[in-house]
């Protein structure tokens, strides 16, 4: 049998998207190639001198890996040759980065990134994942970009989906028509259909969380996190805990399998930890896709939250919906 490409799903599937064809396939498919050729720095990223720090540090305070910088410039620079993109958001930089020739002012589309996810784990050759949302601007086309277009509520993402390097690289998106996974196949260099239409369980086994954090989470998470240990056979209690410390390793899993993923705000961190923009709503929109749930866990959906700043955090509760639901109940009785 002779696989589906990624390019060939996507083309086949043009009509699906409301806007001017061809515009949405040409920015995926500059994401797919920028996402190989990290996919190929990350393979070898322990037999050359790429690992540790790069020397700066990010908007966050937080140590830059080699990897995180090469990723960024890879992505920033397909992007821009996709002459479709007319800026970014991107976690590793402060300001949006705007595309200035006359081509990218014409761009109908901004794009919002973490171009390598999970940066912790780099080092240690365990999972890590670029997570990117498609938003048409509504500044106007023929003018740069402006802060305005990155700022809108997640439902209005005409495309997301993320790229997981681990012990395989998939590509799963979705334009708002399902969602669809596609594997690398490194002898041919094509993402290849693996995993069409993908649905998520309505009820799982899996709760991820880092539980490290425990003493400084609210009365409702520890008495959820109580509650998914208990036994009960009836709900597949108690839960196995799962937890990689990557964004996209542990949301790709639970997509799978079924699961919760929690990352909730904390005695330190109101807000939690993951951003709005390139982290939360990318995941928020694939998961509805898929069957499943996203919220905040104070009964908002991610997806319509109104961000006030580009680097804005939100505390996340993602995955089956029944859970979700679940987790929620707790929250309300006892406080996040
Ligand atoms: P990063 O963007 O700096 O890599 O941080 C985001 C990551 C997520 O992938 C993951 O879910 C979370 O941080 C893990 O955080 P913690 O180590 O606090 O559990
Ligand atoms: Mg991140």
């Amino acid at each position: 049998m002779i696989a589906t490409t990624l390019n060939e799903f996507i083309i086949e599937r043009q009509e699906e998207f409301p806007y001017a064809k061809g515009e949405l396939s040409r920015l995926l498919s500059h994401i797919s190639l920028a996402a190989k050729i990290v996919h190929r720095e990350v393979s070898k990223a322990g037999l050359v001198d790429i690992l540790g720090e790069a020397g700066a540090t990010n908007v966050h305070g937080e140590n830059q890996k080699k990897l995180d910088v090469f990723a960024d410039e890879k992505f920033i620079n397909a992007l821009r040759g996709s002459a479709e993109c007319c800026g970014i958001a991107s976690e590793e930089n402060e300001e949006i980065v705007i595309f200035d020739s006359e081509v990218a002012r014409n761009g109908d589309y901004v794009v919002t990134m973490d171009p390598l996810d999970g940066s912790s784990n780099i080092d240690v050759n365990v999972s890590i994942g670029t997570i990117f949302a498609i938003y048409r601007r509504v500044s106007p086309v023929g003018h740069k970009a402006t802060e305005e277009d990155f700022l809108q509520p997640g439902r209005s993402q005409v495309a997301a989906g993320y790229v997981i390097y681990g012990s395989s690289t998939m590509l799963v998106y979705s334009t708002g028509k399902g969602v669809h996974g596609f594997t690398l196949d490194p002898s041919i260099g094509e993402f290849c259909l693996s995993h069409p239409n993908i649905k998520t369980p309505h009820s799982g086994y899996i709760y991820s969380i880092n539980e490290g954090n425990y003493k400084k989470f609210a009365k409702g998470v520890k008495k959820y996190l109580k509650y998914c240990q208990v036994s009960d056979e009836p709900t597949n209690r108690p839960y196995s805990s799962r937890y990689i410390g990557s964004l996209v390793a542990d949301f790709h899993r639970n997509l799978l399998q079924g699961g919760i993923f929690i990352y909730p705000k904390t005695e330190h961190d109101p807000c939690g930890k993951l951003r709005l923009l390139y982290e939360c709503n990318p995941v928020a929109f694939l998961v509805e896709q898929a069957g499943g749930k996203a919220t905040n866990g104070r009964g908002e959906r991610i997806l319509d939250i109104v961000p006030k700043k580009l680097h804005q955090r939100e505390p996340l509760y993602v995955g089956s919906r029944n859970m979700v639901d679940k987790a929620e109940e707790f929250i309300k009785e006892f406080g996040d």
